[in-house]
Order: C-alpha cells, then sequence, then structure tokens
C-alpha cells in the first residue's frame, strides 16, 4: 500500500467508530429498527465515499502545525473533527443535489433519487448535519476551545448557506437572463458556498485543535487571507470540469448549463464573446456565439447543452482555463511566500500542501 492509501485508509478507520457511535446514540434513545436501519444507510451512503480531502487535512494540518506525529489520541481527535467536516460535506451535498436536480454523485444516484428514499433525503440532510453537534459534544465538550469549535461549524455553515443562496437565484429556472451574470457575481458565490467550509474551515479546526487561541485574531485572518483564494481557484476547477471532464472520471453528471448556473466557464464565453474580449473573432462571429449562448443556455430541450458545449470548444474555454490555472497558482505561491513562519504561528507547509492536492486536478 502506497503512505497516500495507508493514510486515506487510517482516517477510514476513524469513521466506523463515530459512525458506530452515532448509531448506538440514535439506538439508545429507543428508536425503531427500521430507523436505525435507515440512519445507518443515510450514513453509510452519504458520508464515507468522497476524495476526503477536507476530512483529511485537518489531520494534516495539525501534523504541520504540531511539526511531529501524533499519538493515538490525538490522531483520534484531529480525524473526528475531519469527519465533523465531511459531515457537514454531505450535508450540503445530499440538499445541493435535490436543489440542482442532481442525477449521480460519488458515481452513484444521488441520494434523493433513490426511489425509496425520495423527499425523506431532505430529514436525511438534516440529520446528518446533527450528527456533528452529536460528536463535538461528546469528543470536546470539556475543552476550552469547544465554544470556538461550535461557532466556527455555525458560522461556516450559515456563510455556505448564503453562497447557495445567491448560488440558486442567479439561475432561476423559468427565467434565463445571462446579463444577469458577471465574474463579480461568480467570486461572492463560490468564496460563500465552497471557500469557507472546504477551504478556512479544515485549518480553522486544526489551529483550534493546536491550541492557537481564537483571539490571535490576526493568525486567523492571515489563514482565510490565503484558504479563501485558494477556495475560489477549487471552485473555478469544479465548474471547468463540470462542462469538460467525463461522469467516468468525475462521478456526476455536469449539470451547470441546463441548470442555468452562473459558472466560471459561462461567465468566461461571455467575456470573450463581448466587444472588448476574444481578439481573434470578428464582431459578426461574436455576436454569433453570444445568440447561442442566449437562446441554449439553461434551456431543457433536448440538444441546447450540446450546442452551448459548441461555443465553448470554439472560444478555446480549455486553453483560457490552463492560463487562468498558472496564473493563479502563481499569486497563491506568492501569497504563500510571503508568510513570516513564528513560533506558535502559521507554516507556509500548510498551505502547500492544499494546493498540491489540488493543482491540475482532474476530477
Ligand atoms: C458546490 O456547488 C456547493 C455546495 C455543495 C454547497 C451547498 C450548500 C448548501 C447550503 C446546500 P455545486 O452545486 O457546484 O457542487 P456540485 O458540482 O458538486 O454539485
Ligand atoms: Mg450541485
Ligand atoms: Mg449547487
Ligand atoms: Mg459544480
Amino acid at each position: 500500500m502506497t503512505d497516500k492509501a495507508a493514510r486515506r485508509a487510517k482516517f477510514e478507520g476513524v469513521y466506523e467508530v463515530i459512525r458506530d457511535e452515532l448509531i448506538g446514540h440514535f439506538a439508545g434513545e429507543g428508536m425503531p429498527e427500521e430507523a436505525v436501519e435507515w440512519y445507518r444507510n443515510n450514513l453509510n451512503y452519504n458520508v464515507p465515499g468522497g476524495k476526503l480531502n477536507r476530512g483529511m487535512s485537518v489531520v494534516d494540518t495539525v501534523e504541520i502545525l504540531k511539526g511531529r506525529a501524533l499519538d493515538e489520541d490525538e490522531y483520534f481527535k484531529a480525524a473526528v473533527l475531519g469527519w465533523c467536516i465531511e459531515l457537514l460535506q454531505a450535508y450540503f451535498l445530499v440538499a445541493d443535489d435535490i436543489m440542482d436536480s442532481s442525477i449521480t454523485r460519488r458515481a452513484q444516484p444521488c441520494w434523493y433519487r433513490l426511489p425509496s428514499v425520495g423527499t425523506v433525503a431532505i430529514n436525511d440532510s438534516f440529520m446528518l448535519e446533527a450528527a456533528i453537534y452529536r460528536l463535538l459534544k461528546t469528543h470536546f465538550r470539556g475543552q476550552a476551545y469547544y465554544a470556538d469549535l461550535l461557532d466556527l461549524f455555525h458560522e461556516t455553515t450559515y456563510q455556505t448557506e448564503m453562497g447557495q443562496l445567491v448560488d440558486l437565484i442567479t439561475a432561476p429556472e423559468d427565467k434565463v437572463d445571462l446579463s444577469k451574470f458577471s465574474l463579480a457575481r461568480h467570486h461572492t458565490i463560490v468564496i460563500y458556498k465552497t471557500a469557507y467550509y472546504s477551504f478556512y474551515l479544515p485549518v480553522a479546526c486544526a489551529m483550534l485543535f493546536s491550541n492557537i487561541p481564537s483571539s490571535d485574531e490576526h493568525i486567523y485572518a492571515h489563514a482565510k487571507s490565503i484558504l479563501l483564494p485558494l477556495g475560489e481557484y477549487f471552485q473555478i476547477q469544479d465548474d471547468f470540469l463540470d462542462y469538460s471532464a467525463t461522469p467516468e472520471v468525475l462521478g456526476k453528471i455536469g449539470t451547470d448549463i441546463v441548470d442555468n448556473k452562473c459558472s466560471w466557464v459561462v461567465n468566461t464565453a461571455l467575456l470573450l464573446t463581448s466587444e472588448g474580449g476574444g481578439k481573434e473573432y470578428s464582431a459578426e462571429e461574436k455576436r454569433e456565439m453570444r445568440k447561442v449562448l442566449d437562446e441554449n443556455y439553461g434551456r431543457k430541450e433536448a440538444g441546447t447543452e450540446a450546442k452551448v458545449k459548441e461555443v465553448y470548444e470554439r472560444l478555446g474555454i480549455r486553453q483560457t482555463y490552463e492560463a487562468y490555472e498558472e496564473k493563479v497558482v502563481h499569486a497563491i505561491k506568492a501569497k504563500i511566500a510571503e508568510i513570516v513562519e513564528i513560533e506558535g504561528g502559521l507554516k507556509r507547509e500548510v498551505f502547500e500542501s492544499f494546493l498540491g492536492k489540488i493543482y491540475r486536478r482532474s476530477k
């Protein structure tokens, strides 16, 4: 087994413990056997099958901050925090797939799409969220930073919900208006719906766990100033892969074009077909491509999605994306290089490790 596979297997081992603990508590409340079985299926179907980047980052970051391997108890507790983030992610994804009318997730049907589940998935998503606070209570109640952890999870959930709201209302099902989109609107959406919970949350959890006091606000703010741009880059990758990657590789079928989403891809296409952008096309060609976008984006009729993708290919969005990726990675590396490392503060490796995990990802 590679070192990476071994680290994943060890982290997954902790899942079994917390799952059994959550189910044990649930059964202990006297719930009927069929409900216990339902909760177990909910957890097993929705929590463990992802890339686990967010969860494992808590453990990795704690190790980097402490500058040494963790003992058994430290590892277990850091991994519980990691699984709390994976539970938060599972909660968001079960709900997001309903809102986005998605078909598959992690190479299996979305939970709400199982005929035996349906709208119960809404309550199941709430229960995944509630599981976070059960675990925090069981494992962290006695810690000085317990209130900070609760506050952090609540604040981050709120931020993600704000982003999800803007994402949804910028993409109404019945009223396509591409002039509503902009990269500025996209920036607001992705910082809130993705960057806080995917990038800032794991590191802030690891910092609290490593006893960096929340009153050292400047250290948390400095971490955030690097992690939010990283998160924006990550969601731009998600937007790009939604149209460019195959469902086999991605484990999910892209829905952004049909769903009328304010994605990085359509915003880039709008820019390239605007008067100032895309210098290699004549004004006539640009008008023609823009018309195709206006008439086919966000539509459910057969063939419309393919027409939008044709325009994306013609505009060379793949090359624009590659150039964006190199530029943003360069800028993030420059921010990381500026960190002055001091005892009990930030370490450059925390951010380099995150960047290494996502640079040029294909899924
Ligand atoms: C990713 O958006 C954002 C989320 C999963 C946050 C959802 C927030 C809620 C409050 C439910 P996405 O729709 O692009 O993700 P994916 O492509 O994985 O469906
Ligand atoms: Mg979605
Ligand atoms: Mg969504
Ligand atoms: Mg997406």
